[in-house]
This record gives structure tokens, C-alpha cells and sequence, in this order.
């Protein structure tokens, strides 16, 4: 048999060769099926085989982590340190970082880990380099940082693809797909909303995968990607955006030029920085803690007044249970209830429990047993 590799590159040399259209899809549905199953499999082989060498297996900490995505020499370390003011080795080659360097950037009040790793090549998903490694770090991220240099502003393009096939998926939410298996009766699809996807689609990627029996609920429009994800599972969806560095060694001209063609490739205008000189630093802050979404709640301390000098910096959405883990474990092991006032609650002092979501702004009592 062909190697992984070869496998799939074949299957991508059909689906250009396949124009879409009605007869073809389900056709198209069943090879992107292929390729998915075949690119999954090269990911897991090469994980296994790498092990996660030393240096690796990074704890997180903070409120959040932020990985520096790129290739060699776009000055990821260098913007560690100006973010950070760790010390992570720069140098005029390329291949320094071979193990994550952890940085701790405190910004407006939200603890945010940042790392910095090998640089991502390509190939890097297939088990190529360093990559294999990497993957299952930018995978635990919160967030990614997409580093270019003026340079090389087409890079962008290969780093989202070895992302997509690391099975990542950028700046966008999970697909809402409930695929259940069932004993018999076929493949039976329900959607909510405008689909753009006829049942034979769905049926002949599911048959791909040996489901043959299964209900399916679409809420939302999906495409056969999508599918697949849901099939495969173990898709990570992770916020991103690109920064693109060294603009200090380029014209206004050049930047504008860099700034279009990332804008036509990504879909959104990159931050313009100097790591070197600290140009647009505070931007880069900014970026990463709007897009980590973060939010204040307070704590009022049972029968006494709330601290509202001081609030609790944690993710937007977080839960009761989230507070409790961010205050101390036992928060969540004695728990009784909460009481909270604010824009998530109906009534003030509202009592509720661990799931209860919070909402910017909000005070709350944690009652636990003593
Ligand atoms: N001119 C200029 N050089 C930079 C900038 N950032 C990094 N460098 C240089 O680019 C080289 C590679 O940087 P480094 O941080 O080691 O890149 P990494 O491999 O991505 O970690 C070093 O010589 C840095 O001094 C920048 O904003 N402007
Ligand atoms: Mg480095």
C-alpha cells in the first residue's frame, strides 16, 4: 500500500480534477471523507510516534493561553520577550526555539500565558520537523497568534492549512451537528434553516465512515466539511488573528501592499508590529485580550459589602463553577449554592448553582459547607 502521504495527495489531485455540481457531490462527499480519514490517522500515527519530547508538555496557567504560530525567524521569540519580558533565546538563524519557551503577560488585569514554539513548517501535521509536537500544543491553546514577517506575508496561507489539517478551524464556531447513531433505518436528516446540502450528501459521507444507521440534526447551514469534522470529531475551534513583523524594515507603500494581500487571504486585516522597535505593542495586547473575551465579576463576601475595587478577571461565559475553581478547589468540593446579583440572574440575590452562567458586572456569594 502507498503511504499516507501519497494516498492523499492522490485524492487531492481528484477532487481538483471533480467540478461540483449535482451529480458529482455525493461523489466529492465521499473523497473529502477519504482524505479526512486519512489526514486524522497521519496526525494521531505522528503524535504516537513523536511522544511529546521534553519541553512539551507545557502546564498552562494564568487565565488564558495564547500560542505564537510561524515560521522560523518571523521574530516570535522577540515578541515574547517585548510582551513578556521573558527571556526566550533570539537569534539571526532559524531553528532556535526547539522547546516552548512560557511567557506571563499581565494585561488589564487578566493573567495570559503566552508560548512560544518551534517554528510551524510545512508539513509540520504529517509528522514533518519539529511539527508533530507543536500541534498538540496549539491544540490546548485558547487562542493563536499567526506570526508572518513583511517578508513573507504568503506564509499565512501555508499555516492555515497545516492549522486545517492539525484540525484546527479559525475564527469560527462549531458547527451545530448532532450525529447519532442508531440501529437501523438508515440515515435520517433533520435541519433547522436554509441547508445547502442535499441527504445523499450527508449519507454518503456517513457511509464513508460506516455509519449506516443514524439521525442527524443540522441546526444552521452546514457544509460537507462540516460534516466530516462532526463525523471525525476532535475538531478544536480556536480564535485567531495575524500580525505581521519587521514593518520597520519596510515603506508605507510596502505595508499597505501586505496589509491588502493578508486582507485577501485571511479575511481580515493583520496587525502591522515591530517586535524590535515595540511598534504596535499595546495592539497586540489589546487583540489578544478582546478576542479571549474576558469579563469582571465581584464578590461579596456573605453578609458584608462586595468588593467592587477589585474584581475577578475571567473568561466571558465562564460559570459559578469556573469562579470556584479560580478561587480554590474546594470551592467546588463544599459547595452548597451561590447568590447573585446582576444582568445573568431574574430576581437580585438570585440562589443558583455551579452550571449557572455569569455576565459581566455580576456579584456574587459563594456559600459553601464548612
Ligand atoms: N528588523 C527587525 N528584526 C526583527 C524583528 N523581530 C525580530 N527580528 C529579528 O529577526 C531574527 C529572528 O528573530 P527570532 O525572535 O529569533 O525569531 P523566531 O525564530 O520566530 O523566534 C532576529 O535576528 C531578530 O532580531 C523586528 O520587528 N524588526
Ligand atoms: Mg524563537
Amino acid at each position: 500500500m502507498a503511504g499516507l502521504e501519497e494516498q492523499i495527495k492522490e485524492l487531492e489531485d481528484e477532487l481538483q480534477r471533480t467540478t461540483y455540481n449535482k451529480a458529482t457531490s455525493k461523489h466529492i462527499g465521499r473523497v473529502k471523507a477519504k482524505i479526512a480519514k486519512l489526514k486524522d490517522e497521519a496526525v494521531t500515527r505522528a503524535m504516537r510516534a513523536g511522544g511529546g519530547g521534553e519541553g512539551y508538555s507545557v502546564k498552562k496557567s494564568g487565565d488564558a493561553t495564547v500560542v505564537l504560530v510561524g515560521f522560523p525567524s518571523t521574530g516570535k521569540s522577540t515578541l515574547l520577550n517585548a510582551l513578556t519580558g521573558t527571556k526566550s533565546e533570539v537569534a539571526a538563524y532559524a531553528f532556535t526555539t526547539l522547546t516552548v519557551v512560557p511567557g506571563a503577560l499581565e494585561h488589564k488585569g487578566a493573567k495570559i500565558q503566552i508560548l512560544d514554539i518551534p517554528g510551524l513548517i510545512a508539513g509540520a501535521a504529517m509528522g514533518k520537523g519539529r511539527g508533530k509536537e507543536v500541534i498538540g500544543v496549539v491544540r490546548g491553546a485558547d487562542m493563536i497568534v499567526i506570526l508572518v514577517d513583511v517578508f513573507n506575508a504568503n506564509h499565512v496561507e501555508v499555516l492555515m492549512k497545516e492549522l486545517y489539517d492539525a484540525g484546527i478551524r479559525i475564527n469560527r464556531p462549531r458547527p451545530d451537528i448532532t450525529i447519532k447513531k442508531t440501529a437501523y433505518g438508515g440515515v435520517r436528516m433533520n435541519h433547522v434553516g436554509i441547508l445547502d446540502l442535499d441527504i445523499e450528501e450527508v449519507r454518503s459521507i456517513l457511509s464513508e465512515n460506516k455509519m449506516m444507521n443514524a439521525d442527524v440534526l443540522i441546526r444552521g447551514n452546514a457544509t460537507q466539511d462540516d460534516i466530516i469534522d462532526a463525523v471525525l470529531g476532535s475538531r478544536m475551534y480556536i480564535p485567531a488573528f495575524v500580525a505581521v513583523n519587521k514593518v520597520d524594515l519596510v515603506d508605507d507603500a510596502a505595508r499597505k501592499a501586505i496589509e491588502e494581500d493578508i486582507f485577501e487571504r485571511f479575511g481580515s486585516k493583520p496587525l502591522l508590529i515591530s517586535a524590535h522597535t515595540g511598534y504596535h505593542m499595546e495592539e497586540v495586547k489589546d487583540e489578544i485580550y478582546d478576542r479571549l473575551g474576558f469579563m469582571r465579576v465581584y464578590l461579596k463576601p456573605q453578609s458584608e459589602a462586595a468588593d467592587l475595587e477589585e474584581p475577578l478577571i475571567i473568561r466571558s461565559g465562564s460559570t459559578v463553577e469556573d469562579v470556584c475553581r479560580k478561587l480554590h478547589r474546594e470551592f467546588v468540593d463544599r459547595f452548597r449554592y451561590a447568590r447573585v446579583w446582576g444582568h445573568s440572574v431574574k430576581h437580585p440575590g438570585q440562589r443558583v448553582g455551579l452550571p449557572h452562567r455569569l455576565k459581566e458586572g455580576d456579584l456574587l456569594t459563594i456559600i459553601i459547607e464548612h
